[in-house]
């Protein structure tokens, strides 16, 4: 099997390198920088049309969406127990924070656009840039509460929803304080212990995003 992953280290297809990790599977990864045009390229273009990452090829087969990726592996792989298929009693809440963990990657999408990505600082708008970080602290509060009643998304152990949000919540720390969730803290922590993630850590490769680690928003 051949197995292409289009990547930007630190970026969403960190989701696809940790889940191939667990499942035992190296890819061969093309890495990308968001700003230099690189995902803009018709080549590319030809694999991911709105020049986004993460890209995964599997045998010549292309994917797209970082949450249908995932989808694709756990069922094309069920042996690992990473998905909840149709009629599992989790199906629900499996799907809803597969969902979710975009519900807070687009919040971080918009404050990346806002803080890294715009050429001209001074067209920064902070209303926005305020009631995003805001909105992005709301929406992780319940996740919070969640892993106050469980070790992970859900409550059956570790699996796909994990990766996805896992990843999500560690990119979350460039905007909001995460001492105000302490449970989310030691969830992260847990992740970072898995064999799986430390693998796909030392694969994910330098970081080429020109990102501080905090910014003070004002949440
Ligand atoms: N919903 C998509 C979002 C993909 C996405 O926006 N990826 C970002 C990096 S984290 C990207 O490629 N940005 C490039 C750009 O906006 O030009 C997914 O989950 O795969």
């Amino acid at each position: 099997m051949t197995t292409i992953l289009h990547h930007v280290p630190g970026a969403r297809s960190f989701r696809i390198l940790w889940l191939l990790q667990e499942m035992g599977i190296t890819p061969e990864i093309r890495t990308y920088a968001i700003q230099d045009g690189s995902l803009r390229h018709p080549d590319f273009l030809a694999k991911s049309p709105a020049g986004r990452i993460p890209a995964l090829e599997i045998d010549g087969e292309v994917i797209y969406e970082s949450g249908a990726i995932t989808e694709y592996l756990c069922e094309t792989r069920p042996e690992f127990g990473f998905g909840r298929a149709p009629g599992h009693p989790e199906r629900i809440p499996f799907l809803e924070m597969m969902h979710y963990a975009e519900t807070i990657g687009h919040l971080i999408g918009g404050l990346n656009l806002q803080w890294i990505f715009l050429r001209n600082p001074e067209d920064r708008s902070d209303t926005v840039c305020k009631l995003d970080a805001r909105r992005l602290q709301g929406a992780i509060a319940p996740i919070e509460a969640l892993l106050g009643r469980q070790d992970y998304m859900l409550a059956g152990g570790f699996s796909a929803a994990d990766t996805m949000m896992g990843f999500t919540l560690t990119s979350s720390q460039r905007y909001v304080r995460f001492d105000r969730f302490p449970n989310i803290l030691a969830y992260l922590d847990r992740m970072a212990a898995r064999p799986g993630h430390r693998a796909a850590k030392a694969l994910d490769g330098p970081s080429n995003l020109p990102a501080r680690d905090f910014y003070e928003v004002g949440a």
